[in-house]
């Protein structure tokens, strides 16, 4: 029977972790796996809501074509992740923010799994499922697995508040992202298959400025050269790993 090795943990990425004050979190949808939560892409495993690609369904054009059809496509989301529930990662990355003087969550997950595993002020550079938005207010109100009707200020249309391809970033997110990167020490990539931007640019500004740079994914991805440490592996192994280590 094959014998799983666990990643070891070097001794520079040990020190720095006890010595580090500033550090970046940023995760993707591969850290809710574990969970049940369905990733983008690779692993067999890829969204595809009848017959049609994630990156069709979740896009502003389709929001502009069939506003329905996207509600529907994120009631059956809703519906999945009704009963799922945080992980050994989310909870290891929710217990560094009272070890580390200066601790930053961005996350491009909209399933709200971080808040519930107790991490607060997570940047959440791609919106939430779990909350609608007016279309034409830009009002926002939270929802549960129901779907919500109509804006509860001006009447109008509501949307799911996410961000699809083509669209922009909620104000002020990806700027809060960016100056977490700019002045964090110690970088951690989980999940995340880094071909979404601008997300995946922020690792590129926590190296440009100095920082070390440690991705946790069972795959390689693009910024895989860029980083100082890999430690392949699923993030509800590695994670916990990486918190005895210091
Ligand atoms: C595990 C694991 C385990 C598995 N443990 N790991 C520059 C260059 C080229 C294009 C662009 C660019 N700048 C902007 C663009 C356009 C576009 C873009 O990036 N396109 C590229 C795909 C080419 N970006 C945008 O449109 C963004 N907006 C924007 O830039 O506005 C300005 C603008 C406006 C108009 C025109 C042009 C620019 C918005 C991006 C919004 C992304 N939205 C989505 C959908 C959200 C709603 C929904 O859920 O439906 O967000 S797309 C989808 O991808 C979702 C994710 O947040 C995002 C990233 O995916 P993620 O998290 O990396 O997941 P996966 O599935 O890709 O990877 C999972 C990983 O986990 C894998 O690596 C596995 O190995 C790993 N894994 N099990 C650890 N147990
Ligand atoms: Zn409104």
């Amino acid at each position: 029977m094959p014998v799983a090795l666990r990643p070891t943990i070097s001794a520079e990425l040990r020190d720095r972790l006890r010595q580090g004050n500033r550090v970046l979190v940023l995760t993707g949808a591969g850290i809710s796996a574990e969970s049940g939560v369905p990733t983008f892409r690779g692993g067999g495993n890829s969204l595809v809501w009848k017959g049609m690609p994630f990156d069709v369904i979740s896009s502003a054009q389709m929001v502009q074509r069939d506003l329905d059809a996207v509600w529907e496509w994120f009631d059956y989301r809703r519906n999945l992740l009704s009963d799922v529930k945080p992980n050994p990662a989310h909870q290891e990355i929710a217990s560094w923010q009272d070890r580390f003087a200066n601790f930053g969550l961005v996350t491009q997950n909209i399933d709200g799994l971080h808040q519930k595993a107790g991490s607060r002020d997570v940047v959440e550079l791609h919106g939430n499922i779990w909350r609608a938005r007016c279309t034409v207010c830009g009002l926002t109100r939270d929802t549960g697995a129901g779907r919500p009707d109509a804006c509860l200020d001006c009447g109008d249309r509501l949307r799911p508040d996410v961000v699809l391809f083509g669209e922009l970033l909620p104000a002020g997110a990806f700027e809060r992202a960016a100056q977490i990167a700019a002045t964090c020490e110690l970088c951690f990539i989980v999940g995340t298959s880094a071909l979404v931007y601008p997300a995946a640019g922020l690792p590129e500004i926590a190296k440009s400025a100095g920082a070390y740079l440690c991705e946790v994914n069972p795959e390689q991805t693009p910024l895989t050269y860029l980083c100082d440490e890999v430690l392949p592996g699923k993030a509800g192994e590695v994670l916990p790993l990486i918190g005895d280590a210091f």
